[in-house]
C-alpha cells in the first residue's frame, strides 16, 4: 500500500471517478504522492489514524476544497475534478502537513 518517495499512487477508477484512499497517520499522508488525470472526477477519500490536532483537518486550495474535518477513524470523501496538468497540494489545516498531487492530461 505505501509506495515508496517519488512514486505517484495511481488512483482506482471507480464508475468514472478516479480514487484514492489516503491515510492521515503518524507519518503524514500516505500515499505521499498522487497521480490522477485532469479532467476526470476524483475522490480522495482520507481517514485520519492518529489523535493529532495537526491532521484533524484537510484542504486543497487549488480546487476550492474547503477546510475538512477528519474524524479519527472515519473515512472523508473529498471531490474535485483536477482541469489542467501541475502539480497541486492537499495540506492539513494548518498548513504543515503535505501531500503532493501530480495532474497529467
Ligand atoms: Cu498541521
Amino acid at each position: 500500500m505505501a509506495s515508496a518517495d517519488g512514486e505517484a499512487t495511481q488512483p482506482q477508477l471507480v464508475d468514472g471517478v478516479q480514487v484514492v484512499e489516503v491515510e492521515a497517520g503518524r507519518m503524514g499522508y500516505q500515499p505521499r504522492q498522487i497521480a490522477l488525470e485532469a479532467g476526470v472526477p476524483a475522490r480522495l477519500v482520507v481517514t485520519r489514524t492518529v489523535e493529532d490536532e495537526c491532521s484533524s483537518q484537510i484542504t486543497l486550495p487549488a480546487y476550492d476544497v474547503p477546510t475538512t474535518d477528519l474524524p479519527l477513524g472515519e473515512p472523508v470523501a473529498i471531490e474535485f475534478t483536477p482541469t489542467e496538468a501541475g502539480e497541486v497540494q492537499f495540506v492539513c489545516g494548518m498548513d504543515m502537513q503535505r501531500g503532493t498531487i501530480a495532474v497529467v492530461s
